[in-house]
């Protein structure tokens, strides 16, 4: 089984308990590639991942992204981090592999991946959940006509990208990851999750659809009952979601990282439960984290620091601002 992982010295708290419970859920051998920016990881991040591989006898490679790299996938404009498309360049960082399984770095892995590993594509570029809140393209049209416009309508289905089971021979062949990203740089203002939304539309609904438990959608969770698609009273029929997930994602504004807020306890619980078992910090290095973070809260509500918001539409807005407090936290 060969997983793909795409992290930043910022995201250390969710790359370590993803990796973490990888290697303790895994059974069979393993072969881990965690793809990052030039600067690498942070330092002890880099040895707890090293030191949990060698113990649970898994084959890691970091994989630094050279700068120039894969330049016609890059950003065109600085604001925009590069990191967003190394899932897309996948096929062309690991040009010896035909499957790879990527995931998201904010995860706890529940159980043994080897089922997810050995789906059946039937012949499918990649292999996904369908998005628990925008099931359809045209739900993920998310009240915004123009993207109407780009194919974001009817009842194709829309995933989530945090898990992709990903077959790199056909994404080679038919040029998935720069079709992707041409689209992406073409259209990133209208784009909400940009290349997740990219991709979708490349795609086009012609994916493999996943168990739902492969990827349970945390934010969505909650609202369940109170969402209409045929799709969502599915998933709200579904109690192995929340008794045997495969993999939780903690999707959203709200990390289990951060200070409490927008989780409930046993959401928290599952990830703090992992991250203590872990050992990559002491309750006291935990704590002081989380006040650290508090801190900065404090001063955005207090106007010290001003974090950089992009327009969005008011029925996103608050959701956005509480991303943008988040990563500005980070
Ligand atoms: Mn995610």
């Amino acid at each position: 089984m060969h997983v793909a992982l795409t992290a930043d010295k910022r995201f250390d708290l969710g790359l370590v308990v993803t990796v973490h419970t990888l290697l303790e859920r895994t059974q069979g051998p393993l072969t881990l590639t965690v793809v990052t920016g030039e600067d690498g990881l942070k330092e002890e991040a880099q040895a707890f991942v090293e030191r949990r591989c060698r113990e649970a006898g898994a084959n890691l490679t970091i994989l630094p992204v050279p700068r120039g790299f894969g330049a016609s996938f890059q950003p065109p404009w600085e604001h925009h981090s590069p990191a967003i498309v190394y899932r897309l360049m996948l096929p062309e960082l690991l040009p010896d592999c035909d499957r790879v399984l990527y995931l998201d770095c904010d995860m706890v892995i529940a159980d043994d991946l080897r089922p997810l590993w050995e789906w059946d594509l039937r012949g499918h570029s990649v292999g996904a959940v369908r998005d628990y809140w925008f099931p359809t393209m045209e739900e993920a049209e998310v009240g915004v006509a123009a993207r109407r416009e780009l194919g974001f309508r009817g009842s194709t289905p829309y995933f989530n990208g945090g898990v992709l089971l990903m077959d790199l021979a056909t994404w080679r062949r038919e040029r998935i990851g720069q079709r992707t990203c041409d689209l992406l740089w073409a259209n990133v203002g209208m784009l909400d999750m940009p290349d997740q939304d990219a991709l979708n539309l490349v795609v086009y609904g012609e994916f493999a659809e996943l168990d739902p438990r492969w990827n349970v959608q945390i934010a969505a969770m909650r609202t369940l009952h109170s969402l209409p698609h045929p799709f969502q009273r599915k998933l709200e029929a579904m109690p192995e979601l929340r008794r045997r997930p495969g993999i939780v994602h903690y999707t959203g504004p709200h990390k289990p990282w951060n200070p409490p807020g927008g989780l409930r306890n046993l959401e928290r619980l599952r990830y703090s439960r992992a991250l203590m078992s872990c050992g990559y910090l002491t309750a006291g290095e935990h704590a002081e984290r989380i006040l650290r973070t508090c801190v900065t809260y404090a001063r955005l509500a207090a106007g010290k620091v001003v974090p950089a918001l992009r327009p969005v539409e008011p029925s996103r807005r608050r959701e956005a601002k509480v991303g943008a407090v988040e990563a500005a936290a980070q």
